[in-house]
């Protein structure tokens, strides 16, 4: 039996598809290792406790060692207590007619909360993962309302954006995936993201099919992608969690103004996880952005401070 004292693990959206396959492989250790103890705090809206209260029976039915307490609710006070890490994946879905405007104006109010209950309630050292779209946008909105934890705890996904690039890439070169190294996701976690092949490692042939890849298994499974999207949510808080070593993953991060892009917007950059207790991650530095990278890494760079200003417009404090 594990020695270390358990920690306090958050899920939102606990009761969609997404979290469906997120909790598995949290509670069975995939993500923070196999001798460590941990409580799962689910939250999800009103609305959804009962379906909620159906993942909280099959989670005790897979009779899990390290799972310790587990914890159902739509109270903000109750889910973000001390907490250690948060994956935010619930978020106001996109719904027919609906312009771009209203989907971030939905999703900053809930972020905002969820910012403020952060800021109020969480550890001061708490990681943030926020997977619920517009991921950039939010985790920006989500970090302003949480002053006093550091700017950099924040962060949103496009790993499952790299890991759709590295499938590619080593299903064309018939190699193992784990062969293949340096993949860049640069940008928003949108269309206009840049996958970066350049630096790539175990690469012949640069063209890939990300930005697309999405709609393609809606197309296939008339459901989005929501078990890959849970274990590239488990490879970044794993990364972040005991490091990378030389690896460079891709994680949206507050930026620093390296390679031009606006200091505070929440963009994806390669970055090394140095691990041990201060988890920190540094962006890879130095690497040489020719014109056809430059046009592509503004052009999403342009479309986060528009979904900035848009969102901030709705702030009203
Ligand atoms: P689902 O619609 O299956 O589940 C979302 C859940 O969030 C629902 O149970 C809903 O009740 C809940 N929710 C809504 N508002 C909430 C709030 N204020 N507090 C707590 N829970 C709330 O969606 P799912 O397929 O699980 O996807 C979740 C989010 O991930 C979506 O926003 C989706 O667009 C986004 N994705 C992001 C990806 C990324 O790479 N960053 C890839 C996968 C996915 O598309």
């Amino acid at each position: 039996m594990s020695q270390k004292a358990p920690i306090r693990v958050l899920v939102t959206g606990a009761a969609g598809q997404i979290a469906y396959s997120l909790v598995n492989f949290i509670a069975k250790g995939d993500v923070f290792g196999t001798d460590q103890p941990l409580d799962l705090i689910l939250l999800d809206i009103k609305l959804m406790m009962e379906v909620l209260g159906g993942v909280v029976m099959e989670l005790k039915d897979c009779a899990l060692p390290l799972l310790r307490e587990i914890v159902a609710t739509d109270d903000y006070e109750v889910a973000f207590k001390d907490i250690d890490v948060a994956f935010l994946v619930g978020a106001m879905p996109r719904k027919q007619g609906m312009e771009r405007k209203d989907l971030l104006t939905a999703n900053v109010t809930i972020f905002k909360g969820q910012g403020q209950a952060l800021d109020k309630y969480a550890k001061k050292n708490v990681k943030v993962i926020v997977v619920g779209n517009p991921a950039n946008t939010n985790a920006l909105i989500c970090s302003k309302y949480a002053p006093s934890i550091p700017k950099e705890n924040f962060t949103a996904m496009t790993r499952l954006d790299q890991n759709r690039a590295m499938a590619q890439i080593a299903e064309r070169l018939d190699c193992n995936v784990n062969d293949v190294n340096k993949v860049i996701i640069w940008g928003n976690h949108s269309a206009t993201q840049y996958p970066d092949v350049r630096f790539a490692t175990a690469v012949k042939n640069g063209a890939t099919m990300i930005q697309k890849r999405g709609a393609a298994v809606i197309a296939a499974r008339k459901l989005s992608s929501a078990m890959s999207a849970a274990k590239a949510s488990c490879d970044h808080i794993k990364d972040w969690w005991f490091g990378t070593g030389d690896r460079w993953v891709s994680m949206a991060v507050p930026s620093d103004g390296s390679y031009g892009i606006k200091e505070g917007l929440v963009y994806s950059f390669p970055v090394i996880c140095t691990g041990g207790d201060e988890r920190k991650y540094k962006i890879v530095q130095g690497l040489k952005i020719d014109d056809f990278s430059r046009s592509k890494m503004d052009l999403s760079a342009k479309e986060l401070e528009e979904e900035r200003e848009m969102a901030l417009s709705v702030c009203k404090d």
